[in-house]
């Protein structure tokens, strides 16, 4: 990238958001990152070498608020380039136990949010000419598991979302992209393990990598380095597209 565009995380203060606003940095975006609360290095500035580049912002991605204050910010930086919308998170139920305001909240963090950042962020980026958005939604909205009935719905949505924003705005030189990953090692997943197998959480992760063709789980990392490269030139021509990062999970059944 030239060095002089604004990327946004949204959910970047912790798991693969986190990784993304550190690999955009080291790539050269100047990066903004709106989360509603952030890991503990992030909130030590001094531990935190990328403390003076990355702008980090207590934002709620679902106050559409919040996300217009985040993108002109990050706009006044640096025209804005790119976005990633990584805000999530998981409940556990069917439709049956999953109560209203649960599925509500599931629905505006892991869904509505993206809708709402893409609509602060696409006017901005039209204006600087172009850009690229990254929704990370996860395999679940694919194939899924029990009992995440809440979850699968939005992540299924997502991808839906995706599709219809690469098509309305390719004229705008603005590409929309998903990524689908399996279960990588983050604070949403690791707190799935410790509800699911309180006795022993690491059981659940072991489960978990064995469902994949890797034979473990992945790295927040790992899921970062298709999304930077889902917002960079060398996926110029990628848009609408859905691309699974899944140590092989969807590959087997
Ligand atoms: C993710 C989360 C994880 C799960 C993974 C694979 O989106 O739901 O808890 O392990 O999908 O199913």
């Amino acid at each position: 990238m030239d060095g002089n565009r604004s990327a946004v995380v949204l959910g970047g203060g912790s798991g693969i958001g986190k990784a993304c606003a550190e690999l955009l940095d080291e790539q050269g975006w100047l990066v903004s990152v709106g989360d509603i609360a952030f890991a503990d290095e992030a909130a030590d500035p001094a531990a935190d070498p990328a403390a003076d580049r990355i702008l980090r912002l207590e934002a709620d991605a679902t106050s559409a608020q919040d996300l217009s204050r985040l993108m002109s910010q990050a706009h006044q930086r640096a025209p804005l380039g790119a976005l990633v919308y990584s805000a999530g998170i998981e409940r556990h139920g069917s439709v049956l136990t999953t109560d209203e305001s649960t599925w509500d909240l599931t629905q505006a963090v892991n869904l509505k949010g993206a809708y709402l950042a893409a609509q602060a962020a696409i006017p901005l980026m039209a204006e600087a000419g172009g850009g690229a958005i990254v929704v990370v939604s996860s395999v679940q909205g694919m194939a899924t598991q029990k009992s995440v009935a809440a979850y699968a719905a939005a992540k299924a949505g997502a991808l839906g979302l995706v599709r219809a924003m690469a098509l309305d705005h390719a004229e705008q030189g603005i590409r929309v992209n998903a990524v689908a990953p399996g279960t990588i090692d983050t604070p949403l997943v690791r707190q799935n393990a410790a509800e699911l197998t309180p006795h022993d959480a690491g059981e659940a992760l072991r489960a978990w990598a064995d469902m994949h063709a890797l034979k473990r789980i992945g790295r927040p990392e790992e899921v970062a380095s298709v999304v930077a490269f889902l917002l960079s030139e060398g996926a110029s021509f990628v848009t609408g597209a859905t691309w699974v990062v899944d140590g092989g999970l969807l590959a087997s059944y």
